[in-house]
């Protein structure tokens, strides 16, 4: 059994940062585990445009509100606290905040801890 406080990851490499979220990543692949989970947060007033190609990631809010928009659509989906999105389809996104939101992501395969999106927003395989 794995007992984990996100305490645990403050200050460790398996916290990012960036200008528009960051993201403790909880559990992950070095657990040996298949899916990792991370508590993320979107910052207040940011637009991120994220592209899983090779994850599915769902994501459920506990805090704050935002909408995601289907780049390919252009679908627009409201988020508040208890609403969850899942990219089972690997869908082109765009991510807006209106205030801070607080997430809790899984993603499958398991993210390796480090990982930020390169330049078409997307994770490689780690
Ligand atoms: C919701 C979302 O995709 N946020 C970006 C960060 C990501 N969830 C992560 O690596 O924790």
């Amino acid at each position: 059994m794995i007992v984990r406080s996100v305490e645990d990851v403050k200050g460790t490499d398996h916290e990012v940062d960036t200008p528009t979220w960051s993201s403790r990543r909880i559990l992950t692949k070095q657990d040996g585990v298949s899916f990792s989970v991370h508590d993320t947060m979107i910052k207040a007033g940011t637009e991120s445009y994220f592209w899983y190609k090779f994850h599915v990631e769902a994501v459920y809010c506990i805090e704050g509100e935002g909408e995601v928009e289907e780049k390919d659509t252009g679908k627009v989906h409201s988020i508040k606290p208890g609403t969850l999105y899942c990219l089972n389809g690997h869908e082109k996104h765009y991510l807006r905040a209106f205030t801070d939101m607080r997430m809790i992501c899984v993603f499958d395969p398991p993210c390796s801890g480090k990982e930020v999106h390169d330049k078409d927003g997307i994770y490689q395989l780690g």
